[in-house]
């Protein structure tokens, strides 16, 4: 599933959703005003739009000289100031460049060079013939799945420019579709796979009861692993802030917050919330605790659970350890958490005996069993009852692009698709006439050609896979395990990366290709993932810098080289297209009684915004279901909430049975054969968006002695000598990184936090196990998938130790241009 386009309510607006966007592509092209709004402005001011929010940029001469936050957005990020730096950093690709040897000796050569920084400059049409070559070539050498083009990551906002579909659509018309496609994302991948069997629906792209019931309606507000203030800033679609008046508001009230965290958050710092602080990777274990004492106590809602679940009486016999002799009890869920037993047991009968909203984040699914954790989530919110009341229950996405922010009445935008095929989760393997892989496993794929995998109820082989081709993404930083990862990248004939920065990807790459960034071109976006409460023209303000080429132009060229130009571009520009999607929401205005102003006004306005409705500013979430479950049944085979699922046990998984269980994970801080005493979060960054605008000045903010920092606890500071400031090394068997340290007591004894996203920047590039000078803790993490089940990214699983380095001190290199030989 994509994220793509908003969010769905329900399940039947998810099936309406799918059909509208499958319809587009054929509408006719229309003419424009020849110039009509094509050209950057040289003075002035132009409204444009980010993941990071909506925005004025000031332009001076042709050069963007500052950055204003557009006056709509209630709490604009502090990240604005990196994005006008990203356009001028060091770190821009300038030029089509490719690796001095592979230019010499061809594909496959000195595959352990890369990362080494040896490019070579050439023209656009020696890159472009390079590319369109190695396509052809693999194809024909290793036919139909020799090239993966399941390329993911966090491209800009823009239903046009997005570097993703294009990559596919260039290849879906140009090559028959032959490559290898992928499934799933790095954000919810154990989630978006097992609520549907639990829920019948995503849940985690999906609208939230609105903050306006909860902060009438709900007493107990709880923060599960999530951290609103931090990971709200940032939008799919341009990011409108909305929610932080709301939990503005809910401090207001006064009323009760707990977060239960292993470090105290952001969100945790706002409300001055209670502050629990379990060892990581153990909620599943405390979830379980508190059902026990439900259930013991007699206080689970017996009713809720007879007429909204199935399955609880084949739940029960393991809660009870009737099944497997252990009673999951607070006192050993305290065993295993480390937080003490009536804690469990009153945090119970707390939220028992008040509305309880729990609100979990999603680095409690981006672990290992992850599937369990927020199985077990529903689980206990069954048994609490309040799903469906207002204010009670639980919520996947109030955390995430200002989930639970009214609604507006607006049309949906379309976007360029991949050629007609849409690449949805639920096609996989069928998807674009080639194989497809959960996406995580992309290095088991490449490591082991023709092996089984499982997923979902399905069995396939990996194909064997000899180029990639990766843009709008940064693999080098979110995935797993990286000297594994360096190995496995090895085996690749050809890699092309198409990017607008010298990511530590594109530094691993043979051919790279320097994109734009959306503030040089045209496009055209929502504000508010869930507010939708505008439409946004997200106009051009400077020209493209050096010879960085639009996506939508290369991928045309691309297919023109491959005779497909016209069947790629539909005869169409960059503003026909713009112009396409928005004549859509026009008609869809038009359907929907929404007054939606022509085109030609719109974009000269620049923006259209829209209202919330009394109803959505109303919105419960599975209010119909509990009103009526028979005519508003779930999608799920009982039309129930699945506590206990069938089609899993049909599967057979032995690491995903058929309820909620507690699984010991590879590995954990205190668990059997703990290697090392320290667990690693690698949560989402405060000040930048993964590894996008590291490379800025936003960077000085927050780097510790030119390093990512770490933060640690002081009692392990003080047992290892290490001050704040120090530069510390943090390595277990899979890695070692060089990050600087933050002494601190909010978080948890045993636990460091180096956020995701730091550059990698290997001392000994293409040396598996080489010392990392900046700090990319994906040297540390396993990779391996959550189970066979959804088979998602365990970047939250994962421990290590940490000592003062004494070495001399390698020098950072990643933020500066590699040689432009
Ligand atoms: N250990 C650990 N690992 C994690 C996570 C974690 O919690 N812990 N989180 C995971 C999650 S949830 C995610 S979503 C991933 C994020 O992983 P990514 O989405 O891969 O990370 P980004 O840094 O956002 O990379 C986006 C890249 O796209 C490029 N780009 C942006 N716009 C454009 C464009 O218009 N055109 C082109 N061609 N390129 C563009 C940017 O320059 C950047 O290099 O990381 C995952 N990895
Ligand atoms: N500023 C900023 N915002 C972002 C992003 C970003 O990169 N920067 N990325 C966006 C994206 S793509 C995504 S997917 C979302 C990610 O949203 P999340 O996945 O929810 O974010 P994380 O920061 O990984 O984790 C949230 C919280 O879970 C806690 N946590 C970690 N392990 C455990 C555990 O075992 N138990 C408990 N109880 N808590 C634990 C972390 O300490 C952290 O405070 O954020 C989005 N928002
Ligand atoms: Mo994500």
């Amino acid at each position: 599933m994509s994220k793509l386009n908003g969010f769905y309510k329900s399940r039947r607006d998810f099936l309406r959703g799918a059909t509208a966007l499958g319809a587009v592509g054929v509408f006719a092209p229309s003419i424009l005003m020849p110039g009509f709004a094509r050209a950057a402005v040289s003075d002035g001011e132009v409204l444009t739009g980010s993941h990071w929010g909506a925005f004025r940029a000031v332009v001076k001469d042709g050069r963007w000289t500052e950055i204003k936050p557009w006056e709509g957005d209630p709490h604009p990020s502090k990240q604005l100031a990196g994005i006008l730096d990203s356009v001028y950093s060091p770190t821009r690709i300038k030029y089509p460049m490719v690796r001095r040897a592979y230019l010499e000796g061809g594909p496959g050569s000195d595959v352990a060079g890369r990362g080494k920084d040896d490019f070579v400059r050439v023209s656009w049409d020696k890159a472009l013939d390079l590319v369109v070559g190695e396509l052809k070539r693999v194809r024909e050498k290793y036919g139909q799945a020799g090239t993966f083009a399941g390329s993911y990551g966090w491209k800009s906002s823009g239903r046009l420019h997005n570097c993703q579909s294009l990559l596919r659509r260039a290849l879906n018309v140009g090559m028959d579709g032959a490559f290898v496609n992928s499934s799933g994302d790095y954000s919810t991948g154990a989630s978006q796979v097992i609520m549907p069997h639990v829920m019948g629906t995503l849940e985690v792209y999906e609208q939230q009861t609105v903050w306006p019931v909860v902060i009438e309606s709900t007493d107990v507000l709880v923060f599960w692993g999530a951290d609103p203030i931090k990971t709200n800033q940032i939008g799919w679609t341009v990011a409108d802030h909305d929610s932080y008046a709301y939990l503005e508001a809910f401090k207001k009230t006064g009323k009760k917050v707990i977060c239960i965290d292993p470090i105290r958050t952001e969100t945790a710092k706002f409300f001055d919330a209670e502050w629990i602080a379990p060892k990581p990777h153990t909620d599943v274990a405390i979830m379980l605790g508190m059902a026990h004492t439900l259930y013991t106590e007699e206080l689970h809602d017996v009713d809720f659970l007879d007429e909204y679940t199935a399955g609880f009486d084949k739940f029960v016999p393991y809660l009870t350890g009737e099944s497997d002799g252990i009673a999951k009890s607070a006192e050993w869920a305290s065993e295993i958490s480390g937080l003490p037993a009536d804690q469990i047991k009153e945090l119970a009968r707390l939220f028992q005996t008040n509305r309880t909203m729990l609100s979990s984040g999603w680095s409690i699914q981006r672990q290992h069993h992850g599937e369990q954790s927020h199985w077990m989530l529903v689980t206990l919110a069954s048994m609490l009852g309040q799903i469906g009341l207002p204010g009670g229950g639980f919520g996947l996405s109030y955390h995430y692009a200002n989930g639970g922010t009214p609604s507006a009445n607006s049309p949906v935008l379309p976007g360029i698709t991949d050629g007609g095929k849409a690449v949805e989760g639920a096609a996989w393997l069928t998807n674009a006439g080639a194989a497809s892989i959960p996406l995580a496993r992309v290095v088991e794929m490449l490591e082991n050609p023709g092996a089984d995998f499982d997923f979902n109820g399905t069995r396939s082989k990996f194909p064997d896979v000899k180029m990639v081709y990766w843009t709008g993404g940064n693999p080098f930083a979110h995935h797993q395990d990286r000297n594994r990862m360096i190995k496995a990248w090895q085996k690749l004939e050809t890699v092309v990366v198409q990017d607008f920065q010298w990511t530590a990807t594109a530094r691993h790459a043979d051919i790279v290709l320097p994109a734009t960034t959306s503030y040089e071109r045209n496009d055209i976006e929502h504000i508010g993932d869930y507010s939708l409460k505008a439409i946004l023209a997200m106009k051009k303000v400077i020209d493209p810098v050096f010879e960085a080429r639009n996506d939508f132009d290369i991928f045309a060229e691309i297919a023109d080289r491959l005779g497909k130009k016209d069947a790629f571009t539909e005869g169409k520009d960059e503003l026909e297209w713009i112009k396409s999607f928005y004549d859509e929401a026009v008609k869809q205005g038009e359907a929907k009684n929404i007054e939606v102003p022509d085109f030609e006004s719109f974009w000269k306005e620049g923006i259209v915004e829209f209202p919330a409705t009394d109803e959505a500013k109303a919105f419960v979430r599975y209010a119909d279901y509990r009103e009526d479950p028979l005519l508003e049944p779930l999608g799920t085979p009982s039309g129930k909430i699945e506590i206990y699922s069938k089609n899993i046990e049909k599967m057979g998984y032995d690491d995903c049975p058929p309820h909620p269980t507690w699984m010991e994970p590879i590995e954990r801080i205190d668990g059997p054969d703990a290697k090392y005493p320290l667990h690693i979060n690698s949560g989402h960054p405060q000040d930048r968006l993964h590894s996008q605008l590291c490379g800025t000045i936003l960077r000085e903010g927050y780097a510790i002695a030119d390093r990512e920092p770490c933060v640690i606890n002081t009692e392990d500071a003080k047992t290892r000598g290490i001050a704040s400031g120090d530069v510390v090394r943090v390595f277990n068997d899979r890695g070692q990184i060089l990050t600087g340290a933050i002494v601190s007591d909010d978080i948890r004894p045993g636990v460091i936090r180096v956020y995701e996203g730091g550059w990698f920047d290997p001392v000994d590039a293409g040396q598996a196990g080489s010392l990392d000078a900046y700090g990319d803790v994906n040297c540390l993490t396993p990779d391996l998938g959550t189970s066979k089940l959804a088979q998602g990214n365990c970047g939250h699983t994962g421990i290590a130790d940490v000592e003062k380095y004494v070495g001399g001190l390698p020098e950072v290199k990643v933020f500066k241009t590699p040689k432009e030989a």
